[in-house]
Parts: structure tokens; C-alpha cells; sequence
């Protein structure tokens, strides 16, 4: 049987001489970028793993990125980090759009709009983000590109299938895609469907809040002539029954649909690009369906919708571009109790979440040197109605945060700025040096500043304090500098990094001051409700990766990363933050067959966040093992073993466990998942 030529798993993008293949045209010769490939039908070229098709979460893919991690507050919801930072900070951009989450908390965060079946890539700015990344890149940029339609002249009919079963929860994947093309068109439809029951951890105690239900479809059309392209998606996502033990509630529903239109025209050495993108996503989410509560009076649920347009227009000749993009989010959240038709909070009313922006780009050569030079204005806008809340009647607190809100000035208007330059210099064929600084802005979440009454509504951070936004917030500001060495010879590649960055203005809570709000939280259990203010933080660290090659068959590479993050203005540490750790893998092919064996070590995390009530968390290694078997060119059959030594163990950035009637206690560290045992097959045709 012969394979297809070997194709990359992760491509370590040192690049030297050649431009980068990037979802942008345009070149990025100065910046690298880390790749992290769906898993193809062929032996891997390193042996770092590559995208995962058996767990449901493509944010898991970033665990093998250099600096790159992911705050899980359940299977389906993880949140990506870089260096640091999370939610908000990165710029997460699906087939070049901005997803807007419709959860107040993140439960759908925007990575949990892809399934992994549906991904081609998922790409990773190592370092400082460029400004033509996305809109707020401060804490960098994630891009996935999606499979798209591809046409022909003639009739083709081409497609995927993949399908996996996980025996520790009973979870199973079935997916599958089918390309359809004739005519210079192209039609890809798709579906998906991932479910699992909790899963147990090494000890076989019963995570309870960690079951997923999530079915997502969706069709691609492309029409292409010589010099244009025309392109109109539907995407829709359905999640039902999902659990999030780290946040305050579970997923009842999540239901969006997005429509997307993106095109292509090239002209002379002009490049024009579009899309627009509407998303129409509802949720509803709580505290009792599947979690015990035994207090009727205390049952909660929250009906959240968000209502996004986002356009983009780019024009690039040779070394410039040129682009203006934006997005219009409306958000309503309300919450309410089924046991009690008088109770009612509206959390969140006609928040209008609206920025508009453009950005010059300039990619200049000059002998072994490439430069980007980047600058980016954004205008952003936000605003909120009133709101109200049953408790008002009886509860003079609750009336005056009310009151004072809705007295008060909710819209706001503020421009911000990036400016960015990356450089690469080549110094032989095996030696580069690259460097980056740049000035980066962050407005204010919708969250951050129209919170009114003390409640867990953050984006996610999970740490289980409540919360009260304050509408004037100041921008984030944030200076960083990113240094880089790659060295590349034919059996050996690395490539450290060391970074630094100072947030002014960073935007956490801090102990409230208001008599209203102490009252309220202290009504709902929290003495210590935390507001949303400007700090000044900063953040630095290391991380690398490396690639060896022993011999054909026999390939080891591993990734490292260390981050610290402290307030300046007093001595704390910064919240959830990954702590060092390292992944090592070995990847030894012998014929149709092809074995990872792979080794993550995490160091215990004591630098955590004394105003958060953060956990520390203890070091770790675990080893995961899978075998692949190629039994023809176009099917794949893959066994394999997480957690191979059955490690009970639980992830620092995996949160505190929140639900009740759990076999994890309240408060103690969400552990990671048992020894599970899984099959998995992928069919090409
Ligand atoms: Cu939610």
C-alpha cells in the first residue's frame, strides 16, 4: 500500500525565506505563526499531536501550542488562553468572522461554534499579534479555518466521515461532510453530532455537570471564475443538556444560526476582499435541572440572546493592505424563577455592543529582514436600556443599584489604538532572530460595565465571587515586547521566546466599596462582591518549541511554556493562569502503522489570585498513548488511551467545582478525567 506524501501536523512556521500559507493573503514573513493541522489520513511529520477528533472541544487543540492553553469550565465550553491572558483579551476569528458569545458567562464561547470534523486548521500568532489579526488583539489572536466548498469544472464528489467512541463517559462522535462540485461551484454540507454522559475521574468518583449534547450543520456554496470568488455559509449549532461545573449554572439550550457571505476579487496586483456575517443565537441555562438544588426559592434560570452583524473589507497591493471591519452585538439576558412567577431580574437589556475599526498594514523586505508594520483605530460604542428586578420591591438595596443605574449615563464612546511591529532577520540558513513591540488597546467588556447587581455574569472567569460592573471604565492599555530565536537544522528545529507586557488600566475586580452592593451580595451568600476596576498588571514568561528528527520512522518534539502575571499596584498574582508545563511526544511509524506516545507535565500552581479566592493546584504528569492503523489510503482506525496511568489529577485552569450533588465536593479543584480508552475511525473519499 502506498501513502499519500507525509503531511505536516503541526508546522513549527519557521519561516526563513518562504511566506507562510495563512488564511490572510497576505504575506507574513515576520511573524510566526503555529499551526495546528485537523488530522489527516497520513503519518505524522513531527510527532507533536496534532488536532483531536475524539474530545468535542477544538479549544483543546491549543494544549499543543507553545503559551497557548484553555480555561475549561465544562467539556463543550473551554476559553482560550495565550500567555495569560483569556475571554475578551484574544481575538478567536472563525473563517475570518468575530463570534459573539450569547452567554453572559461564555458558555458558548466562541471556539465551541466549530466541531473538529469541520476544522481545518486552527492557527496561532506566536508572540504579538498583527493588527489585521482582528479587532482586539491584545492578548493575541486565534484563527480557525473552516473546511470550505471547494469548485470544479467537472463533477467531483468528495467527502469525509469520522466517527469515535470514548469508553470512560460514553461519549461518541458521528460527523461527516460532503463536497459536491461541477460548473466552477461548490456545495459542502456537513453535520455533526457529539454527546457524552459525566465522566468519572481516577479515583471513580462521578464529576457530575461534565454531559454534552451538541449537534451542529450547516451547508457552503462557492461559485469561482477566474479572478473572483463568491461564497455564502449557514451554519447551525444546537447544544442541549450540557454541563459546566465550574460556573454557577449548566446549559439548558443553545441554539444560533449564522449566515455568512465572503468574497474575492483580484485585480491588477489588487486583492479585494469581503464578508458579512449575521448570528442569531439564543440560550438558556440553570441551576437545578441538572444539578441538585433543594431549595425551590433559590431555583434560577437565565435566558440569554445575543444578535450580531460583523462585516469586513480588505484591499491588498504587493505590501499593503488596507482594511476596515466592525461588529454590531445586541445582548438580553434575563433570569427568573420557574417555582416563582413574581421573581424576575433583568440582567442584561438591549446592551448594544458596536465597534468599528480600520487598520493599514505594511509588510516591507529589506535584505534578510522582514518587517510588519501595522496600525489599527477602533471606534467602540456601547450602550444598555433599563433595567429592573422583582427584589426592588421588598429590598431597598436591590431598589437603589436599580435606581442608580438607570439614572445614570450608559452610553459610551471611545477610540482606541494598536500599533504593532514584528521583525524577522535571517542571519544564515539555520539561524533567525525575531523581535516584536507593540501598544495595544482593549475597551471594556459589555459585562465589565453594565454588571448592576452583584452576580456571577463574567465572561467565564469562574471563580465564583458576584460581581458589579462600572460603566467608565478606562481602555486597557498594554506595552509588549516579544523576543525570538529559531534555529532549524534538518533534524532538529527550536524555537524559545521570552515576552514581557505591562497592562495599564488592566481591567479585574477588586473589593467593592458600595454599601448596596455588599448588601445584596452578602443577601446571596458572597461578603466580599468584587467590581470590575482598573489595575496595572503585567505579565511575562517564556515558551518554546523543538522538533527532532532520529530518523524517518522516529520523531520527538515538545512544547514549554511559562507565564507569570502580578498586579503592580499590590502585591498579587493574577487569576488563572496556567502554570509551567511541558508536552513531549514520540511518534514512531513502521509500515501502515503509526504510535504517539505523549507525556504532559504540569508544575503545581502557586502564584494564584488572593482577591479571587483562587485554589492552588498540585504538579502532575500524565501519558496518553494511541496507535494509528492505515488500512487503505482513504480509511484510518485509530485505539488509544488518555491517561494511561490513571493519574487522578485536576487542571488548574479547569476551575473549582460548583455543583451539587456532585462525588467532588463544593469548592474543591474540578479533577480531570480517568483512564479512558477510545476507538476512532476516519473515512476519506
Ligand atoms: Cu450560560
Amino acid at each position: 500500500m502506498k501513502l499519500k506524501p507525509l503531511c505536516l501536523a503541526i508546522s513549527l512556521s519557521f519561516t526563513f525565506f518562504s511566506q507562510t500559507p495563512f488564511a490572510n493573503d497576505t504575506k507574513q514573513t515576520s511573524i510566526e505563526v503555529i499551526t495546528v493541522k485537523a488530522p489527516k489520513l497520513t503519518h505524522s511529520e513531527t510527532a507533536l499531536a496534532e488536532g483531536n477528533l475524539v474530545m468535542p472541544d477544538v479549544a483543546d487543540w491549543l494544549k499543543t501550542v507553545p503559551g497557548a492553553n484553555i480555561n475549561k469550565n465544562g467539556p463543550i465550553t473551554g476559553i482560550a488562553q495565550y500567555r495569560g491572558m483569556y475571554g475578551d483579551r484574544i481575538s478567536k476569528s472563525i473563517s475570518g468572522h468575530q463570534i459573539i458569545s450569547a452567554g453572559p458567562n461564555a458558555m458558548d464561547a466562541p471556539l465551541t461554534y466549530i466541531n473538529p470534523i469541520m476544522v481545518d486548521s486552527v492557527a496561532v500568532y506566536r508572540g504579538i499579534a498583527p493588527v489585521n489579526s482582528g479587532i482586539d488583539t491584545l492578548g493575541g489572536s486565534v484563527e480557525v479555518n473552516l473546511k470550505r466548498a471547494t469548485e470544479s469544472e467537472e463533477t467531483i464528489i468528495s467527502g469525509d466521515m469520522a466517527t469515535s467512541y470514548n469508553d470512560i463517559n460514553n461519549a461518541s462522535t458521528l460527523a461527516a461532510n460532503v463536497n459536491i462540485s461541477a460548473n466552477n461551484f461548490g456545495l459542502l454540507s456537513y453535520f455533526s453530532d457529539q454527546k457524552g454522559d459525566d465522566y468519572n475521574n481516577a479515583d471513580d468518583e462521578t464529576v457530575k455537570s461534565t454531559q454534552y449534547d451538541k449537534q451542529q450543520y450547516g451547508v457552503d456554496f462557492k461559485y469561482q471564475v477566474s479572478n473572483l470568488y463568491l461564497a455564502a455559509t449557514w451554519h447551525h449549532s444546537q447544544t442541549n443538556n450540557s454541563g459546566t461545573p465550574a460556573l454557577p449554572m449548566d446549559i439548558d439550550y443553545i441554539e444560533s444560526d449564522r449566515y455568512n457571505h465572503d468574497g474575492e476579487y483580484e485585480s491588477g496586483s489588487y486583492k479585494f476582499k469581503w464578508q458579512l456575517g449575521l448570528q442569531d443565537a439564543t440560550h438558556g441555562m440553570d441551576n437545578f435541572s441538572q444539578r441538585e438544588n433543594t431549595n425551590p426559592d433559590k431555583y434560577r434560570y437565565n435566558t440569554a440572546e445575543a444578535n450580531t452583524l460583523d462585516y469586513k473589507f480588505e484591499v491588498t497591493t504587493d505590501a499593503l493592505s488596507f482594511g476596515i471591519d466592525g461588529f454590531s452585538a445586541e445582548h438580553n439576558a434575563t433570569i427568573t424563577n420557574p417555582e416563582n412567577m413574581m421573581f424576575k431580574i433583568i440582567n442584561f437589556n438591549k446592551v448594544m455592543d458596536e465597534k468599528n475599526s480600520l487598520y493599514v498594514q505594511w509588510q516591507p523586505q529589506v535584505n534578510n529582514s522582514a518587517y510588519t508594520l501595522g496600525f489599527r483605530a477602533k471606534q467602540n460604542h456601547a450602550d444598555a436600556d433599563d433595567v429592573m428586578s422583582s427584589m426592588a420591591m421588598m429590598n431597598p438595596h436591590v431598589k437603589a443599584l436599580q435606581d442608580q443605574f438607570n439614572a445614570s449615563d450608559k452610553d459610551v464612546s471611545e477610540t482606541t489604538y494598536d500599533i504593532v511591529l514584528n521583525s524577522l532577520n535571517t542571519l544564515d540558513n539555520n539561524h533567525a532572530i525575531t523581535y516584536a513591540v507593540a501598544i495595544k488597546q482593549r475597551a471594556a467588556s459589555y459585562q465589565e460595565r453594565y454588571l448592576w447587581m452583584p452576580m456571577q455574569s463574567t465572561g467565564g472567569l469562574a471563580d465564583g465571587k458576584t460581581y458589579v460592573g462600572d460603566i467608565n471604565l478606562e481602555p486597557e492599555t498594554a506595552y509588549q515586547l516579544d523576543l525570538g530565536y529559531n534555529f532549524e537544522s534538518a533534524s532538529f528545529a527550536i524555537s524559545p521566546h521570552i515576552f514581557y507586557q505591562k497592562v495599564d488600566n488592566y481591567i479585574q475586580g477588586t473589593p467593592s466599596e458600595d454599601m448596596h452592593v455588599k448588601m445584596v451580595a452578602s443577601m446571596m451568600g458572597d461578603e466580599n462582591p468584587l467590581e470590575f476596576t482598573n489595575i496595572d498588571a503585567k505579565l511575562y514568561g517564556a515558551d518554546l518549541n523543538w522538533h527532532y528528527k532520529l530518523s524517518n520512522s522516529l520523531k520527538l518534539s515538545g512544547i514549554a511554556s511559562y507565564v507569570r502575571g502580578t498586579r503592580s499596584d499590590l502585591d498579587d498574582d493574577l487569576y488563572r493562569i496556567s502554570p509551567l508545563n511541558a508536552r513531549i511526544n514520540l511518534n514512531y511509524q513502521l509500515g501502515d502503522w503509526q504510535t504517539d506516545l505523549a507525556l504532559h507535565a504540569y508544575s503545581k500552581q502557586t502564584h494564584i489570585s488572593e482577591i479571587n479566592n483562587e485554589k492552588a493546584t498540585a504538579g502532575y504528569a500524565v501519558v496518553d498513548w494511541q496507535v494509528d492503523y492505515f488500512v487503505t489510503s482513504g480509511l484510518v482506525v485509530r485505539t488509544g488511551v488518555n491517561n494511561l496511568l490513571n493519574k487522578n489529577y485536576s487542571d488548574h485552569l479547569a476551575g473549582t467545582n460548583r455543583a451539587s450533588g456532585s462525588d467532588i465536593a463544593k469548592g474543591d479543584k474540578v479533577p480531570a478525567m480517568g483512564r479512558n480508552l477510545y476507538i476512532a475511525m476516519d473515512y476519506q473519499f
